[in-house]
């Protein structure tokens, strides 16, 4: 069977069959992708408003990243860090510079990321805070989402991804989001080694913070001698119109997380950032991963960071973010279907005026998916809408225009 031959409803009929059904995704089988635009089989043309979770920072098959792929994979794909290979050390030092840390740990997907994370802060909290061995405390937000491991999922407090997966982690604790008072308590331990914490909740519903919550929380981390991890893999890379979301509040995380967009949607790459007291904690043969620091990784991810640059797609964010909430607060004043629209850069979510078990939010997508532009609801009644960095001016009022027509037009008993 090849992939001409195949219809939507032979693709979703598979999948059906014989796939695991750990999702419910939106009805669209995609075919082809370049840009903010992708084509399903049937060669039906749609803007693509979730970029993957904000991995296709960069669009889709961007050409010069694709490029880099072809031509390192025609050359080395992988030697694993047995041996030494061309692309790591040059990576190493870009992305640090690029960043303005110390040193990197590369790792794969994003969750590997946040385990990471969390293993250089018990380290560097038994080796050098002097917290108790195995006594090292982490605090995370309420409503976090980093990732589907035993782990990350032992900080979740949302039942759908801890559900009967139990026993869970030790040494996590869970103190509400944007919350200065309840962290302030929590520092109080002094076991505590590490808060790990998204700028702004992607998951959750882009749930945004108080302007200043980051910038305290981190000082408060500081006067407690307790590192800052921030969790970037889905608000960093120039999503919310600044490199990362902590830029906003002019203060550098302890310890970084990148992933998703680190590869402009090509193949898994993340990375760990941090200077040399916390990094070199983790000794030969203490960490890693198969696929970590691989060439083809190097390579794709170096290219995916000077595009970013380049082509000022950070700044793009930055400025179509504002026209965006404006139109789609302009929208909310035409009806009641939609309470808000929240976010930064083109980090946005609009909340849809049901309750979260409604049909309301996916029915609206449906909709969306009738007059060609794809995204999908987080949370029952929120959907989020996270284009592709490169998207125009008039692309993004196209967009705003498909929106408006599919919420204006839709019948609640539809
Ligand atoms: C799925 C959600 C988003 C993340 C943050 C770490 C990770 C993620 C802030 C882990 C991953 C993905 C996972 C993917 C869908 C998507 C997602 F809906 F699941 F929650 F974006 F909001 N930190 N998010 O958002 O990175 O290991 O996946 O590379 O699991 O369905 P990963």
């Amino acid at each position: 069977m090849t992939t001409q031959s195949i219809t939507s409803e032979l693709a979703m009929e598979l999948e059906h069959k014989y796939g695991a059904h750990n999702y419910h995704p939106i009805p669209v089988v995609l075919a082809k992708g370049r840009g903010v635009k992708v084509w399903d089989v049937e060669g039906r043309e749609y803007y693509d408003f979730l970029s993957a979770y904000s991995a296709v920072n960069q669009g889709h098959c961007h050409p010069r990243i694709i490029n880099a792929l072809i031509e390192q994979a025609q050359t080395l794909t992988l030697t694993s860090r047995a041996f030494y290979n061309d692309k790591l050390g040059l990576y190493c030092k870009y992305i640090t510079e690029y960043f303005g840390y110390d040193r990197v740990l590369p790792m794969n997907t994003g969750v590997e990321g946040g385990e990471t994370a969390i293993k250089l802060a018990r380290k560097w909290a038994y080796q050098i805070k002097g917290v108790p061995r195995h006594h090292a405390k982490i605090i995370f937000a309420r409503n976090n989402f980093w990732g589907r491991t035993l782990a990350a999922i032992s900080s979740s407090t949302d039942p759908e991804s801890y559900g009967n997966y139990g026993p869970y982690m030790p040494g996590f604790e869970i103190i509400p989001y944007n919350d200065l008072e309840a962290l302030e308590i929590a520092l109080q331990d002094k076991n505590v080694a590490a808060f790990m914490v998204e700028p702004i909740q992607g998951e959750a519903g882009v749930v945004v913070p108080d302007e200043g919550y980051l910038r305290k929380a981190y000082e408060l981390c500081k006067q407690n001698n307790v590192l800052f991890i921030a969790d970037e893999v889905q608000t960093g890379i120039g999503r919310t119109g600044k490199l990362l979301a902590c830029d906003y509040e002019g203060f550098k995380p302890d310890i970084l997380i990148l992933g998703k967009a680190l590869s402009g949607g090509t193949i898994p790459v993340s990375a760990v950032l941090a200077r040399d007291e916390i990094m070199l904690t983790i000794r030969p043969g203490q960490h890693g991963s198969t696929y970590g620091g691989n060439p083809l990784a190097c390579a794709v991810a170096m290219t995916a960071l000077q595009v970013l640059k380049d082509e000022k797609m950070t700044e793009n964010a930055y400025r179509l973010g504002f026209i965006f909430r404006e139109r789609m607060n302009a929208l909310i004043q035409k009806t009641n279907l939609i309470k808000l629209v929240r976010g930064k850069g083109l980090l946005n979510a609009i909340v849809v005026n049901d309750t979260p078990d409604s049909k309301t939010a996916w029915n609206l997508c449906m909709n969306f998916k009738k007059n060609g532009l794809l995204a999908k609801p987080t949370h029952g009644n929120i959907i989020r809408f996270a284009p592709p960095l490169v998207i125009t001016e008039d692309q993004l009022h196209e967009c705003c225009d498909i929106i408006d027509k599919s919420v204006l037009e839709y019948k609640k008993d539809s």
